[in-house]
């Protein structure tokens, strides 16, 4: 049964609190939450996704610092379903089922949360091949010094109409990390576009100094933002001449973006929900499981911005308009004139901490990121369930040296932190607090973390047929 306030009772509940600006009790937003399934139409054919439903019908949760995340979560499925809350930093081990011994939530069972959420722009997923299938939404909890300005939240998806079942057997068919060439590839959804694929044997892969490097080792069949494909994007109603936040989530569960502001003159203040010193790009790179807080500013004269979200290595792009009254809107294509990127350290090497980590001395844990035959992803040569966790004390700092000796990227994630990345290949420097970090082929990226919570953390890759087939291990912190 769904249990949700309806939008009567929640104005009520909200209505009683004091005016914003004065000093409030912590207060939940809304006495439960539920997972269950949707339709929704992709290139106008139906799909039945998942959705985490909050209040008055929107996807996901909203709150603002120093509210608790106090509520029941609802299993409307009829499958177990690992909870995870990415990114909330202040929830102690159990608040969550993401880790060793948390089991299943059962169909129909309740679990009852209750922590302070962890300000920022954070996600919540399922921690199994279920998240391909939409089991994600925002979970953002606005910042106590955040600006007076209008915001958006922007959630990234990559969309298959296979079940991600389908997907993993079809991955592991394929030998070509084995230094196999193209078999197994699945090329059939990637045609509705138009665009021409002919002559493609293996797309996303390239040489890059020296190194091949592969990615999109998925075929969609569509890219989503907000549930919408570029063909029929959401338009979000803007005013001339003022400055909007864009809170953008890689929800996608195999596909790195570049996000591309077009003509808009855009500055990053936040990755990962932690805010960062301001750095302008010309677009920006977000791995799987990355959020990125973008300020945009919409120029005086008005008119119609698209905010693109190209694939990495590829064309196909997805995306969101950003109109002024009255703008007129042009069709826009899922394919972009030419391939993007893949991934750099550029942009990471850019970012400065705002909360750096006081400076320490700690122990070096060394990861190597590997592949073997057969689609099997391993840290240190050994997929999860024979990996040996990393054992650490409670206020202990840690450094991870991550060591990706593959030929794709690995977006490494530790749960119930937020590290600092303090080398990605090019020297120690006072780098962003994530809990995402890309580590690129042949890359080498340290982050330090200050592990102040006792339990047992995952650490693994944020690709999740990477993770599914073995790219995990753990932190256990006693
Ligand atoms: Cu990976």
């Amino acid at each position: 049964m769904l249990i949700r306030p309806t939008r009567r009772q929640f104005l009520a509940s909200a209505a009683a609190l004091p005016l914003a600006g004065l000093a409030r009790p912590a207060r939940a937003a809304v006495a439960q939450m539920s997972i269950g399934t949707r339709q929704i139409e992709v290139l106008g054919r139906a799909a039945t996704v998942y959705g985490i439903n909050g209040y008055d019908g929107q996807l996901g949760f909203y709150g603002r610092a120093g509210d608790r995340f106090q509520l029941g979560i609802q299993n409307d499925t009829d499958k177990g379903i690992v909870t995870h809350w990415h990114g909330q930093v202040m929830a102690a081990e159990g608040q969550d089922r993401s880790y060793t011994g948390g089991g299943e939530l059962a169909p129909g069972a309740v679990d009852q949360m209750d922590f302070e959420l962890t300000p920022g722009t954070h996600w919540m997923h399922s921690h199994q091949l279920s998240e391909q299938m939409l089991m994600a939404a925002p979970m953002i909890c606005r910042e106590a010094d955040a600006e007076d300005i209008q915001e958006h939240v922007i959630m990234l998806h990559d969309f298959s109409f296979k079940t991600p079942e389908e997907i993993l057997a079809v991955l592991g068919g394929s030998d070509m990390h084995a230094g196999g060439a193209s078999g197994g590839m699945d090329m059939a959804g990637m045609d509705h576009s138009g665009g021409d694929m002919s002559g493609m044997a293996m797309p996303g892969t390239a040489m890059t100094d020296g190194m091949m490097v592969h990615a999109n080792d998925v075929a969609y069949d569509a890219y989503l933002a907000n549930d919408r494909a570029l063909a029929d994007p959401e338009v979000v109603q803007v005013e001339a001449g003022t400055k909007l936040r864009l809170r953008i989530i890689n929800g996608g569960t195999a596909t790195a973006f570049w996000i591309d502001p077009g003509l808009l003159a855009s500055t990053a203040i936040a990755v990962d929900g932690s805010p960062c010193q301001p750095l302008a790009a010309k677009a920006y790179p977000m791995a799987q499981g990355q959020r990125l807080d973008l300020l945009v500013e919409i120029p005086p004269e008005g008119g119609a911005f698209p905010i693109f979200a190209q694939v990495e290595a590829a064309r196909m792009r997805t995306g969101i308009v950003l109109a002024t009254a009255g703008a007129k809107l042009a069709r826009l294509s899922d394919m972009a004139e030419a391939d993007s990127p893949n991934l750099d350290t550029s942009f990471d090497a850019g970012l400065r901490a705002v909360n750096a980590l006081p400076e320490r001395a700690g122990r070096t844990a060394h990861l190597m990121l590997g592949e073997q035959p057969g689609y099997r992803f391993t840290i240190n040569g050994k997929v999860h369930g024979e990996d040996v966790p990393i054992a650490a004390k409670l206020g202990e700092r840690l450094e991870l040296m991550l060591m990706n000796t593959g030929m794709m990227m690995h977006p490494m994630h530790l749960h119930g932190h937020h590290f600092q990345v303090v080398d990605v290949g090019a020297g120690r420097f006072n780098g962003p607090r994530r809990d995402v970090v890309a580590v690129q082929p042949g890359g080498v990226v340290t982050v330090a973390v200050d592990l102040d919570k006792p339990g047992s953390w995952f650490l693994h890759c944020h690709h999740l047929y990477h993770m599914a087939t073995g790219m995990m291990t753990e932190v256990l912190v006693s």
